[in-house]
Order: structure tokens, then C-alpha cells, then sequence
């Protein structure tokens, strides 16, 4: 799989405002914020979308939703509430081919999403 922009952002080649890091994930703020509070949150390595994660992949699932809660907690919006949305494919508004979770928060969310 060719690298994108996240998979760059996650080896350092492109700058972004992370949040958190470690051997495992990164997370970063969104370039197009949707809320006060919208974090990527990116396994370091390159899943290009949920649907394509494999029971391999299961322990690393479980760290980003763990590091969305950590992030959230950082931002100071979990008592408050906040939402975890991973688009899968076009039809959902994946544009980045490389599995994220964004963390968003800090103002009222609708339910159901538009
Ligand atoms: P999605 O639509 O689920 O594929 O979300 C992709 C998000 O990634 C979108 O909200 C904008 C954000 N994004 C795209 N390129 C960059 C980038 O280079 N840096 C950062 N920080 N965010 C980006």
C-alpha cells in the first residue's frame, strides 16, 4: 500500500499537532476541525480502513478506542460527553486511506448525525 498523509504523519516526515504518541498509535488534531475538540487518533501501522482489519489487528483495535478515552480525558471533554466516528469507505466520507478514529467534542453533538 502506498503511503499517505497519515502513514507520513505517524514516521514524523509530516508535521501535525499531536496530542498523544506512542509505540503503537498517534494522535493529532484534524486540519479541519468539526468541533472545539477534533482528534485523529492512528494506528502507527497502515490499515487503510476498518473493513480491512483482520483478527490480527484486535489488540491494536482496543488501543485506539483506549487512547480516544485517554485523549478525551487530556482535552478535558469526557465528563462533558464527546463522539468516535470511523468512516469506512467513500459512501461514509473516508478520504484518508489509513484507519483513523476521530475524537470530537467540546460542543452539543446531535444524535442522529446528520
Ligand atoms: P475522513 O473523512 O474520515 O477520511 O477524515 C479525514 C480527516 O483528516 C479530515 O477530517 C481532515 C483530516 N486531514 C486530512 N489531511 C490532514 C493532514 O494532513 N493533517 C491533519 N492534521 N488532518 C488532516
Amino acid at each position: 500500500m502506498s503511503d499517505t498523509i497519515f502513514g507520513k504523519i505517524a514516521n514524523g516526515e509530516v508535521s501535525a499537532d499531536l496530542v498523544y504518541e506512542d509505540e503503537h498509535v498517534v494522535a493529532f488534531r484534524d486540519l479541519n476541525p468539526q468541533a472545539p475538540v477534533h482528534v485523529l487518533v492512528i494506528p502507527r501501522k497502515p490499515i487503510p480502513t476498518l473493513s480491512a482489519a483482520g483478527t490480527e489487528d484486535a489488540e491494536l483495535l482496543g488501543r485506539l478506542m483506549l487512547t480516544a478515552a485517554k485523549v478525551a480525558e487530556q482535552e478535558g471533554i469526557a465528563e462533558q460527553g464527546y463522539r468516535t466516528v470511523i468512516n469506512c469507505n467513500a459512501g461514509a466520507g473516508q478520504t484518508v486511506y489509513h484507519l483513523h478514529l476521530h475524537v470530537i467534542g467540546g460542543r452539543p453533538l446531535q444524535w442522529p448525525p446528520g
